[in-house]
């Protein structure tokens, strides 16, 4: 049996902080429009795919704001439900939402071929700092700017599968793919922007691309599920992003990745049926897995503080 699902990964290059929601969204039809053309009936695009990564600046609340979205669709990005829907293609799209009681969120929702709304998430896994901090090169105010999801991470009936979305960091965390995987995950949607220079540890940053890579297939192999990873890279207002975006099989396999540093597609052919091949046989989590062990010694013993490296 097979049940094949094509899937483009939409990737962005750099977003000025000046360049309309607008424009964005002319970007976004280019790339939905030669993704149909390539027989795409997903399309993944990344996460705060609407605007610049502004998290990166300490800003007043009312400069800040102008990057949330208050309604989905909008005026600005309805032009690209109304195009995915006229060609029948679905998309996954990130951005910064701002609730109607003002909550504020890092959001991702899954639209449907029809043009419903079949999923949103809210990210959990917030990185960066609450405050601005003056030593830093940029900021990574995501801990200041959103509050964390309240939702976990869900597996929805879409696109003839179980789909589940996380959002860029975490994709760093097992947790993520894990609870999923226990929902039985087929496909996991993921948006990034992700800078190269990771201030706290510079000697991280020429294992940015590695680190990427090695996440997300080791989420996809031990939970036997595909993984569509989607950056917004680039020079982006003087800060260096990961592109590399990529589409990876149950097997832990690369079967597609961006090559350049700008908006561009890629697309494959994913057979959600590959995910019971692991499912039923390496992966049979009913059957091998063993959760009573690892409960039993975390909840006795905790964190063991490392050893005395001076004795
Ligand atoms: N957007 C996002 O979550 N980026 C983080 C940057 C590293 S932590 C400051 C990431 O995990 O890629």
């Amino acid at each position: 049996m097979s049940r094949p699902l094509t899937i483009a990964a939409a990737q962005m290059g750099p977003v000025g902080r000046a360049e309309t929601r607008a424009h964005v969204v002319e970007r976004l039809l280019a790339m939905l429009r030669e993704s149909a053309g390539r027989g795409a009936e997903l399309v993944v695009f990344p996460e705060l795919a609407l605007t610049t990564f502004f998290p990166r600046w300490d800003l007043p609340d009312e400069e800040l704001l102008t990057f949330f979205e208050r309604d989905m669709p909008s005026a600005d990005t309805k032009p690209l439900f109304d195009e995915a829907e006229r060609l029948g293609v679905g998309f996954h799209l990130g951005y910064a939402e701002l609730t109607p009681d003002g909550h504020r969120y890092n959001t991702a929702i899954l639209v449907e071929r029809d043009g419903h709304v079949a999923a949103r998430y809210r990210k959990v896994h917030l990185p960066g700092h609450e405050e601005p901090e003056a030593w830093r090169p940029f900021q990574h105010l995501e801990r200041k700017y959103f509050e964390p999801g309240p939702d976990s991470f869900q597996v929805h009936r879409a696109f003839g599968g179980l789909v589940g979305l996380a959002i860029c960091n975490d994709r760093r965390w097992p947790e993520t793919y894990r609870v999923l995987g226990l929902q039985g995950v087929e496909l996991v949607c993921i948006g990034y922007n992700t800078p190269i220079h990771y201030a706290p540890d510079p000697a991280q940053d020429r294992l940015a691309a590695f680190h990427n890579n090695l996440v997300m297939a080791a989420g996809a192999y031990q939970n036997a599920t595909w993984v569509v990873g989607v950056g917004k890279g680039g020079v982006e207002e003087g800060v260096d992003a990961l592109s590399d975006s990529q589409i990876i099989a149950p097997s832990g396999e690369v079967i597609a990745r961006c090559a350049t540093s700008d908006d561009e597609v890629v697309v494959a052919v994913c057979d959600l049926d590959l995910c019971l091949a692991y499912k039923r046989t390496v992966f049979d989590f009913d059957r091998y897995r063993r959760p009573e062990m690892y409960t039993r010694i975390t909840s006795q013993r905790g964190a063991v503080e490392p050893a005395d490296t001076e004795s």
